[in-house]
Formats: C-alpha cells, structure tokens, sequence
C-alpha cells in the first residue's frame, strides 16, 4: 500500500478516517528524542493543531524560527474489523523529512514536505485498541534537497533556514493525517487517457493492482447513469455524446473500479475524471478544439495562524475570488497542493500548472540573503539533489495525473539555466520524466528575469514558455517603467522574430504593495503604481500573439523570510493575506472579464 499515491476513501471495502485535531508536540534541538524513547510519545509536550504549521503559533522567536528536528505524537483507535486489511497511516504532507513510528516501532522515513505518503502499520498495529503514532520531522534547507537552502548555526548555538526562495519555511504536518485500511488485495493505481471527439469519447484506462484479481471498471455521469463499463486491468469507455470537461465549464465523470475474485467484489475505488482534449498546437493552446487564453495566479498555500497548512477555508475563498476576478488558471506556485486543491479545481474547471517544489536552483535567489554568483548546478550537491528532484517529479506526477484541471507539468521555479552546466542537469530531468504521465502533458519551467532569450542554454526542454519577469519593480522602477516596457518588448521582439513555435505564459509580473497606500501622481509601492505595473504588463500581453496567458504574482500578500526588500513579507498579492482586494483587484476583472 505504501506505492499507492491516491487519494483515501471510505466504502464497503476501504476505511478512511482524519487523525486531525491537537496532537502532542516537542522540539528536539539536541537529537536525543530516539534515545529517550520519544517513539513511544511526548512528555512535557506542547498541543499543536494538525494540520497546521507549528511556527506562527508560539510567541518567542526562537520558537517561530526553529530549524532542526521537531517530534508529533498521538494516541489512535484501530478499529477490529480492519484485522484482515493492511492499515496505513497517511501523511498529506510532513516538512521536509520524517520518520515514522508506531507504537514504538519505526516503519518508514520519506522526504519531500509537500507530497502524501503512507506508512504501511499492519504489522504492529493492535486492533480493537489504542496505538500511539510518533512523527520525527526535520525542517532543515540544505543544497542537495527540495526546496533549496542552506542551514546555518548562528554564534548562540541557534540554527538557522536560509531559504534560496522568497516563501517562509513553515512546517510542520500542513497537510491532514489518515489513518486508512484497504483490502489485502487492492487497486493501488489507475490511469486514463482520452480518444475525445464532439460526438464521442473513448476514455482508455490502466489499473493498476496489488494482488491478483478480476477488474470490472463503470463510468457514472453526472445524474448517476452509468453510461459505460469494461472488464480487464486495462480497457476502453465508450461514450456517446459525452459532456466534455471544459474550462470553466466543468462536467465530470465517476470512475468506479471493481476488483473480484470468483464473481464476488473484494475492493472498489472511486474516482471523478473529466474527459477533454488538451492540444498545444504552434503557439495555441487548445481544450476540445477551442483556443484557451490563460488568466489568472501564481498563488501560495499560505494563511495566518496556521501558516502552509491547507484549509478548506481558505480554499473555498480564494476560488471564489479568483472566478470574481475572471480567471481561468493557475500555477501551485511553488509545489504540490494538497489534493483538495486540485479536486475543486477540476469542479471549477480551473487550468492548472502544477509544480514540483524544485524552487531555489540559482545562486542568485540566495541574493534575498547578499548574494551568491557561482552557478548553482556547478556545486557538488546536484547528483543527490537531482535524485531527490526526480522521485518528487515521480510522485507529484502519480497523484495528480488524474486531475482533469492539471494540464501541465512545472518541473522547477527559476532555475539558472544560462550556464552551460545546466543542461546535463535538464537532459536528464526532461528524459527521465518523458513517459511519467499516460497523458503526456506538457513540461515545463519558469525562466527568470536573467534567463533571457539570448542567455538561457534551455530552451530546447519546455514544450510550452513560461516566463516570470519584473520590470516595474526589480529594475527600471518607478518613473523609469516607460523604459522597462521598451526592454521587455524589445526581448519579445526576440521571440518572436525566432523560429520557436511553442505558446508562452507569463507566470509572473508584478509590484509589491502596501494597501490602502495611494498616491497621485503614483510611487512604487502605492495600490496606483501596481495597477500601472500590470496595465503596462497587460499593453504587451496584447502586443504579441505568441503569448497565451497571463498570471501575475501573487494572488494573495504572503509571508516570507525577513529582509530589507520584505515587510512582513511579499507584498504583490492583488489581494491582501486576509483576501481583501487591493485597487488592482478591479483592474484585472475588468480587464479578464473582457478577454475570450
Ligand atoms: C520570483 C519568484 C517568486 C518570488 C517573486 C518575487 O521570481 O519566483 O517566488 O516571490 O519573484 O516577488 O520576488
């Protein structure tokens, strides 16, 4: 069970229920949680909420700031009924690294804070009574794993995260716990893929089992008709005038998976999908045939009080403000979302850009902390690092190949690519990853400000553009814009006049700004000046038709690392942290409510 990635469920054959709720919590700054049995739980332990960050619920600083090992704990029911099933504890999410232990037995370790992954406890579970769960995590950055940073000790002994990345490293267990059960012989994983014309859709699909077992697959519409079933791991669907999952127009499909064994149902997993057509055509981008022209986000899983933690909350207020503002899109800028995330978004009819947390890879993003020049992928740490980078890239890639709203694969944030030492690096992640997903989505990265079209030695990799860029704001600000807009056409005259035939997207653009700061004439940092920022973004967007979509930095002001270019974080939200808008709120509905 520990291979599977899908989402848990509740049926006649599978068991799901949140651990959710206060578990105990404990820093272990000097390592010595293993010796002193902490495996077995927490003494003298603080109550923490899951899922949540731990770090903007305590009051000393040293305690917000903490990096190092940090322990959970929690006493769990197993139910009796589950003694004939493999029973699993699943993390949505544990930042970065973590081992498991249950009733004082280790079961796995695993790393990457911000992908699921399950600890198989079937063998030391005790049914029909209480077990207790303890979660070792380390919140370190270091150069050779996702995201990138360094871990430093400060003179008082204090360690502490240097981030090459403008997000705070909050951590904790952000994501909900489950403790789960499924059939000895089980679906472990399923995929689709689609043959989609106006009149008909044939929905191939793969299962994928522990076990052995006979598969009977059912898709189920909207109205709860089942309009059509195969047998076999592996079939097609026929569907007649099937409702197309379209952009913000979402139709979906239940997937009903069947396992037997002489005739008689032993398992059952159920999924929703929406059968579409996605087509990079030249610089086109194109849903069932029809032209798609992005708008909308780069966002962040960020809120107060429970920092990184999803909540559904949060997500259901940033949807509706994003369908407020007219977008169609956005990017999990910059890693995986909880699958809540993903799931609304397929409801929604969102087009997704979703991203493995490879954020960090330029020297010069360590420039929020003074600057570092080398090239990043020259350093000793890129063989381990690219390891971890491609088993992220693997997961993120198992989990939400299903999603009808993701329809594009960012496999790094601003990684420096104008050195030559970068594309060994890029031929094997973009070799490696080429058969991940049955769908074939596109691939992709953000190129930064300096990867320009003269400089970058990658642009052979991405099959669609993505490019994040600031004039306005980090160069040629203020009075000066008239000449960042003469700059930035001039670089698109570059692309343009070039043979490349591939559809761009602007994944960033922006201006930090203080709301309910105003200014006539504008200044930087005024809610005038960041509308003045995007309104000169928006005159280029129009000027080339090569560029397909726009999502601009960020929808919501969140937290960052301190530092002299940050108050109290990053301050290009179009909507406040407590999702309030700010004056370009209006601007940009105005303007993506009249864009087809
Ligand atoms: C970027 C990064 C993003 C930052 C943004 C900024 O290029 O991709 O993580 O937050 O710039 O505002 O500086």
């Amino acid at each position: 069970m520990e291979k599977s990635l899908l989402y848990p469920e509740l049926n006649e054959f599978r068991y799901d229920r949140k651990l959710d709720g206060l578990w105990d919590f404990k820093f272990d700054p000097k390592q010595e949680g293993n010796a002193q049995n902490w495996t077995t739980g927490l003494s003298d332990a603080v109550k923490m909420p899951v899922p949540a960050s731990f770090n903007d619920f305590f009051t000393k600083k040293e305690e917000r700031e903490y990096a190092g090992d940090f322990w959970y704990s929690t006493k769990f029911f197993v139910p009796k009924e589950l003694e004939d099933k493999q029973v699993g504890i699943r993390f949505g999410a544990a930042t970065h690294r973590a081992t498991v232990y249950v009733n004082g037995t280790e079961i796995r370790s695993h790393e990457g804070g911000f992908l699921p992954f399950t600890a198989d406890i079937t063998s030391v579970a005790k049914f029909g009574t209480e077990n207790i769960v303890a979660i070792k995590i380390n919140n370190e950055l270091h150069r050779d794993a996702l995201p990138a940073g360094d871990t430093i000790t400060l003179e008082n002994g204090s360690k502490m995260v240097k981030p090459f990345f403008d997000f705070y490293n909050y951590s904790g267990l952000n994501r909900s716990v489950h403790l789960v059960a499924q059939p000895k012989t089980s679906v472990i994983d399923y995929s689709t893929t689609f043959d989609v014309s106006a009149s008909h859709a044939t929905v191939n699909y793969q299962v994928e089992i522990e076990g052995t077992a006979d598969v009977a697959v059912k898709l189920i519409d909207e109205d709860g008709n089942e309009v059509a079933n195969a047998q076999g791991a592996a079939g097609k669907l026929e569907v007649d005038n099937p409702k197309l999952w379209n952009v913000r127009d979402a139709h979906l499909y239940t997937i009903k998976i069947q396992l037997l064994q002489n005739g008689n149902a032993i398992d059952e997993y159920t999924d929703e999908i929406g059968l579409r057509k996605i087509e990079i055509k030249g610089h086109q981008i194109l849903v069932n045939g029809k032209e798609v022209y992005l708008r909308g986000f780069g966002r962040h899983e960020d809120s107060i009080y429970a920092g990184r933690a999803f909540d559904l909350n949060v997500e259901r207020k940033d949807v509706e403000l994003m369908e407020w503002t007219g977008a169609n899109s956005f990017r999990t800028s910059h890693y995986p979302y909880d699958e809540e995330a993903y799931r609304f978004a397929d409801r929604e009819g969102f087009m997704v850009i979703d991203e493995v947390p490879a954020v960090g890879f330029k020297m010069a993003a360590a420039s929020f902390l003074g600057g570092l020049d080398a090239s990043f992928f020259d350093g000793d740490w890129t063989d381990e690092l690219q390891k971890k980078h491609l088993d992220q890239i693997h997961d993120m890639i198992l989990r939400d190949k299903n999603h009808p709203s993701v329809f594009a694969w960012s496999l790094f944030n601003e990684p420096d690519t104008s050195t030559d030492s970068a594309v060994p690096y890029f031929e094997k992640v973009f070799e490696d990853t080429k058969d991940l997903d049955p769908q074939h989505r596109s691939r992709t990265f953000t190129l930064n400000e300096d990867d320009t079209f003269e400089a970058s030695k990658c642009k052979q990799f991405p099959d669609i553009f993505l490019l994040n860029r600031y004039p306005g704001w980090y160069h040629k600000w203020g009075f000066e814009i008239s000449d960042g807009e003469a700059g930035l056409r001039r670089e698109m005259d570059q692309w343009q006049n070039s043979d490349i035939d591939k559809p761009m997207i602007y994944t960033e653009y922006g201006a930090d700004t203080q709301p309910g700061l105003h200014k006539l004439p504008s200044i930087m940092w005024s809610e005038e000046y960041q509308t003045e920022v995007l309104e000169m973004f928006g005159r280029v967007f129009d000027s080339y038709d090569f560029i397909r979509g726009e999502q601009v930095w960020n929808f919501a002001d969140f937290q960052t690392v301190e530092g002299n270019m940050r108050v109290n974080g990053n301050k290009k939200g179009i909507f406040t942290r407590d999702r309030q808008p700010k004056a370009a709120a209006f601007f940009l509905k105005n303007r993506w409510e009249n864009i087809d």
